[in-house]
């Protein structure tokens, strides 16, 4: 079973996506996905001009040492651009190998842990009366978990808040676009929204916040605390996860549990926060580190500790990556949550896929591999344009965490 062509396929539906189509020499095809928001470019190079060319001929079977060959060979270990390169590689060869076996990928994986994999949406809006609405409108679709995400007072436009509200894109300016923050503001404001959320919606609906890497651990600490008496499911990057020691700090001041992960590149990333168990939720990808082998390598030793996982589901990972995603959610033992933003009608026609929605729950294709594919022709249809992610400034100038 040999690689006989490798394709990368840049095409922006509605947003812009990286995808690679392996096509072995007794008709196989696998897709990865190889999506790295604003960055995207680097790694369609980084797969056409550094790994497709060793890639004819190999034999697509061998996924693990297809991937120390990618991880190791390449001497520059780690990094978000090779770990989504190697990501897309060890995807498609997985999505190959369930179709060579016959089966779904997560029969690969160890078979079903559950019945389905608990997904939760976004509800925004600028005002508190409309994030109740959209609360309301993603409990009416059946979701049991929701994001919440408000408008703060005095700032002109606010993270996670967007005119459209079932497909979020940041990435909104081929230069990026400046947005203007307020912790004080924000500190002030947010958990009295969190209030009236679950005073409106009961004890059982789960809710979650991202922070989206704003606070300083002593800041963090302090929104933990005073969204206790809201019981989050968690509170996402409270605080830039660089400084992996700062996340003891806010630990020592609130029981509101942690997702970190979704911008881990891989097992080292978070190998502190997870052995000494400093988050509760693990928020890496398929698409950004390093892969289902990779990610399943995260999840076990996150297992050892208690920490579940949250991967990311944003727009920006396409609906590869979300199959993909699905297939280790229903297997793992420790699966926490997975993030599910909609995709608009444009891309899932140019991704068709099998894995569907119903009462709360993702559900994975039953179909041998992913369950999931590229329309080529389509994608031809819509040519890459750039799009970068927004900066932030505080309201004196200064450059933030976006
Ligand atoms: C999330 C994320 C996204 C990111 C986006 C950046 O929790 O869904 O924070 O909304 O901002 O993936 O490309
Ligand atoms: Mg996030």
């Amino acid at each position: 079973m040999k690689i006989v062509d490798a394709r990368v396929i840049v095409t922006c539906p509605g947003r812009n996506f990286v995808t690679l189509k392996l096509v072995t020499d007794d008709g196989l095809t696998g897709v990865g996905d190889a999506t790295l928001n604003g960055r995207e470019l680097a790694v369609a190079s980084y797969l056409r001009d550094h790994v497709v060319p060793t890639l004819i001929g190999r034999d697509a079977s061998r996924i693990e040492d297809t991937w120390n060959y990618l991880y190791k060979g390449a001497y520059w270990r780690r990094g978000p651009v090779t770990m989504t390169a190697i990501a897309a590689v060890d995807t498609a060869l997985w999505d190959i190998k369930g179709k060579a076996a016959g089966m779904p990928v997560y029969q690969l994986l160890g078979g079903r842990s559950r019945e389905g994999v608990t997904v939760y949406g976004h509800a925004n809006a600028e005002t508190v009366e409309g994030v109740l609405a959209e609360v309301a409108r993603y409990v009416d679709l059946g979701y049991k978990a929701v994001r919440v995400q408000a408008g703060v007072p005095g700032l002109a436009t606010t993270y996670g808040v967007s005119g459209d509200k079932m497909f979020y894109e940041p990435a909104d300016a081929a230069v990026p676009t400046e947005a203007v923050w307020s912790t004080e503001r924000y500190l002030a404001h947010t958990p009295g929204v969190f209030a009236q959320v679950r005073d409106e919606f009961g004890p059982n609906l789960k809710l979650l916040h991202d922070v989206h890497h704003r606070l300083t651990p002593i800041e963090a600490g302090r929104l933990g605390k005073s969204l206790e008496p809201h019981a989050l499911t968690w509170m996402e990057d409270p605080t830039p996860a660089e400084l992996q020691d700062s996340l003891r700090l806010i630990r020592q001041h609130t029981t509101t549990p942690i997702a970190i992960g979704e911008i881990f590149s891989g097992i080292w990333d978070c190998q502190q926060l997870i052995t000494e168990q400093l988050i509760d939720y693990i928020r890496a990808t398929v698409v950004h580190a390093g892969g289902i082998t990779h990610l399943r390598r995260i999840f076990d030793l996150a297992a050892l500790y208690q920490v579940r996982s949250g991967s990311h589901g944003a727009t920006d990972l396409s609906p590869v990556c979300m199959s993909a995603a699905l297939h280790l959610d229903v297997a793992i033992p420790n699966f926490g949550l997975q993030e599910y933003m909609r995709h608009t009608a444009e891309t899932d026609a140019v991704f068709p896929h099998g894995y569907h929605f119903a009462d709360g729950y993702l559900h994975p294709a039953e179909e041998p591999g992913l369950g999931v594919d590229i329309d080529e022709d389509l994608a031809a249809q819509y040519p890459y344009r750039p799009a970068a992610l927004p900066v932030n400034r505080l309201e004196d100038g200064t450059l933030h965490s976006w």
